[in-house]
């Protein structure tokens, strides 16, 4: 069985507009009386969960956030089942064992259990925990390898509501295990609890399961940062905005590259200016955030060309030789190629961004691991210090915590924690 080499944990994904028409198109016909509704309805919810834990990454990006939405707003609490569907028509109760695992931060399954003995009414659920004899009993008899696991007798077969969820399960053999997109691996060492957690005598960082996993197990002498945007994303822009003051504050100490998301969702200008952006920063190196910071001010390209300095002619040659290599403005311009028909694609990091799963902007890798970070100095100084061997004394001097505005323009701040929106 092959271990997962990371213990990370699970991203929470929304479910997209796109995701929301197959579970239109999955539910069953509801027949007009109000116990079969309430079911659909449950099965709905369910069906829903089951695609939000199964996400692994995006497959559609949507532009704002209220194209997604929860799966509990397919929910409606009000409306019940009736109780006399407890037991199958040989008269058994249904039983279900759910295992999972303290240690798992991401796997809680109490709205599987709600929507599940809605469903099967009277359900008879045993809760185990790997790190008992009887669970990880269960966990290895079963084959499991990620957790949470949900299981059922397969008695459930022969209940009038299995067909609600027969097409979410997969035989173990002695059960029927419904499929949740479960990531947690219980046998591979977790990378930052000061344990030996696969019994190898490795701890955390020592183990070859942690190598690649975590920022923590991976510093450098020099960090390397790679900082994914679209050119005019407002969260691009803003993260921009929060970086530069770091690199201006760093100078050489660490390597960084602006690199760029794989499509674009703002035209033609966005197109343009990434391989503008992408010139500046790979021939005019001294001049990239002198005009980076330019630019961030009202996006006047031509105009921080030559307040900045940089060499219109080569900047020239550059881009036409990176048009041809990218096909850049032959993408722009093959609307047949365009991402779900929207967006033109940019190929200037196509394998990186495949590479570390980016789905949108603003994306940020450091040393090879893609992280999470706030978008003011202090919080992207606060990542990038975690990733050297040994912090230079620059990471004791405090830069400005407060938010810039998303888009355009240096001035006010946004208030600190605020908008954690992407574009894409
Ligand atoms: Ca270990
Ligand atoms: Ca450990």
């Amino acid at each position: 069985m092959a271990k997962k080499k990371t213990t990370k944990k699970n991203e929470t994904k929304k479910v997209t507009k796109h995701e929301t028409k197959k579970v239109t198109k999955d539910k069953k016909a509801p027949r007009t009386d109000w116990g079969t509704i309430a079911t659909v309805a449950v099965v709905i919810a369910l069906i829903a969960f089951v695609i939000f834990m199964s996400i692994k990454k995006p497959t559609t990006p949507v532009e704002t956030p209220d194209e997604t939405v929860t799966p509990d707003e397919t929910v409606t609490p009000d409306e019940t089942v009736t109780p006399d569907e407890t037991v199958t028509p040989s008269g058994e109760v249904v039983k279900l064992t759910i295992i999972s695992d303290t240690r798992c931060e991401t796997c809680d399954t109490s709205q599987f259990k709600t929507s599940l003995e809605q469903i099967f009414p009277g359900l008879d659920v045993t809760e185990l925990d790997y790190n008992t004899e009887a669970g990880k009993k269960a966990y290895e008899e079963n084959n499991i390898e990620f957790l949470p696991a949900v299981l059922f007798d397969k008695s459930v077969q022969s209940h009038e509501n299995f067909a609600n969820i027969e097409n979410f399960v997969d035989d173990t053999g002695e059960l029927l295990s419904l499929r949740l997109g479960s990531s947690f691996d219980p046998a591979a060492e977790i990378c930052d609890n000061g344990k030996d957690d696969n019994g190898d005598g490795k701890v955390d960082c020592d183990d070859d399961d942690c190598k690649g996993a975590i920022l923590a197990c991976n510093k450098r002498a020099t960090p390397e940062v790679e900082l994914f945007v679209m050119s005019h994303c407002p969260y691009g822009t803003q993260i921009e905005k929060g970086f530069i003051p770091v690199v201006e504050a760093f100078g050489d100490k660490f390597d960084y590259t602006v690199r760029y998301v794989y499509y674009a969702m703002h035209g033609e200008t966005e197109v343009v200016e990434q391989l503008n952006q992408y010139c500046i920063q790979k021939e005019q190196n001294d001049k990239f955030i002198p005009y980076l910071k330019c630019f961030l001010e009202e996006g006047k390209r031509d105009e921080c060309i030559a307040s900045t300095g940089v060499n219109q002619a080569a900047l020239d040659t550059c881009v036409a030789a990176a048009d041809t290599e990218f096909t850049a403005t032959a993408l722009l311009e093959d609307k047949e190629s365009w991402l779900n028909g929207r967006f033109p694609l940019f190929n200037s990091d196509k394998e990186l961004n495949e590479k570390y799963e980016i789905g949108g902007s603003p994306g940020l890798v450091i040393n090879g691991i893609k992280v999470s970070a706030g978008r003011s100095p202090a919080a992207l100084q606060e990542v990038i210090c975690s990733a050297f061997a040994v912090p230079p004394a620059e990471c004791n001097v405090p830069l400005d915590a407060a938010n810039p505005t998303p888009g355009f323009g240096w001035g006010e701040t946004a208030p600190t924690g605020a908008p954690d929106a992407t574009c894409g």
